[in-house]
């Protein structure tokens, strides 16, 4: 893709994720108490899932009618041009009255991911990076912490009922077991632009939709950090394991997650 039309995206994403971000905090902060469903185990669905979705689907392909969507609730196809869309990241959160979500839109050209936007309403903040543009939260260039010692770190571990309990247990015990410190919010997206503003040193997950991590790990990628080949295989469509992190940190956080 050239690079006009990859700026036509970028531009587009964060307007979308900013309108997409608007209606996300109306529908949280007019939602009745406990209204949602289940998915499955501790998976949630509400209300909002599908209106932000379908928001955003609706501009895109108002936008660029060539381009493919696929999203966490409405599905959808891949191809050159891909839209990788979860309209609430932290949907349990949500659901829940927990204001920890954001709005995820992520946009890949040839298996590459090149524009990227998560819109934090509740916190205010807005985080954007386009392949080879910088990351910035709030318009701000951010960059990924100066930690190079694991014994100082601070590492988000993400969990979803996809895996066994114990896998995840086991994962934290070795994680923690070098020094790090561990945290579980719910929101991996969230935690991919913690990481990507320095505020977490890292961010692993034995298995995630590409849907979740589409805009984070290009965040991550352009505020200096490192990310894993999720797209490797059948990630785009069937999920993969994530870490992103520091570079400083990739050695021992691979071993012990056993994500290379
Ligand atoms: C969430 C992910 C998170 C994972 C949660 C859930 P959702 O996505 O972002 O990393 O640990 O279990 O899958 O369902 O809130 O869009």
């Amino acid at each position: 893709m050239n690079e006009s039309e990859a700026k036509r995206r970028y531009d587009a994403a964060c307007a979308i994720g900013r309108e997409a971000g608007e209606l996300a905090r109306r529908m949280f902060e007019a939602r009745e108490a406990n209204t949602f469903v289940m998915k499955g185990h501790q998976d949630y669905l509400t209300e909002a899932d599908g209106a932000v979705e379908r928001l955003i689907t609706g501009r895109i392909n108002e936008l660029f009618p060539d381009d493919f969507v696929l999203g966490e609730e409405g599905g959808g196809a891949i191809g050159e041009n891909t839209w990788i869309i979860d309209p609430i990241d932290g949907t349990a959160n949500f659901a829940r009255g927990i204001p920890h979500f954001c709005v995820s839109i992520g946009f890949v050209s040839g298996g590459i991911r090149t524009a990227g936007i998560i819109a934090n309403p509740m916190a205010d903040e807005f985080y954007a990076a386009r392949r080879g543009g910088g990351a910035t939260l709030n318009g701000k260039p951010m960059k990924i912490s100066g930690i190079t010692d694991i014994r100082q770190s601070t590492v988000e571990l993400g969990w979803s009922s996809r895996l066994p309990m114990s896998d995840y247990i086991a994962m934290v015990q070795r994680v923690t077991d070098t020094g790090a410190g561990f945290l579980r919010r719910g929101s991996g997206a969230l935690a991919l632009a913690d990481v990507a503003a320095g505020r977490i040193d890292g961010y692993a997950e034995l298995h995630i939709n590409s849907w979740d991590i589409a805009a984070g790990l290009l965040l991550v990628e352009e505020a200096g950090g490192w990310g894993n080949d999720f797209f490797a295989g059948e990630g785009m469509t069937r999920g993969n394991p994530v870490l992103a992190c520091v570079p400083a940190l990739r050695a021992v956080l691979s071993k012990t997650t056993d994500i290379a």
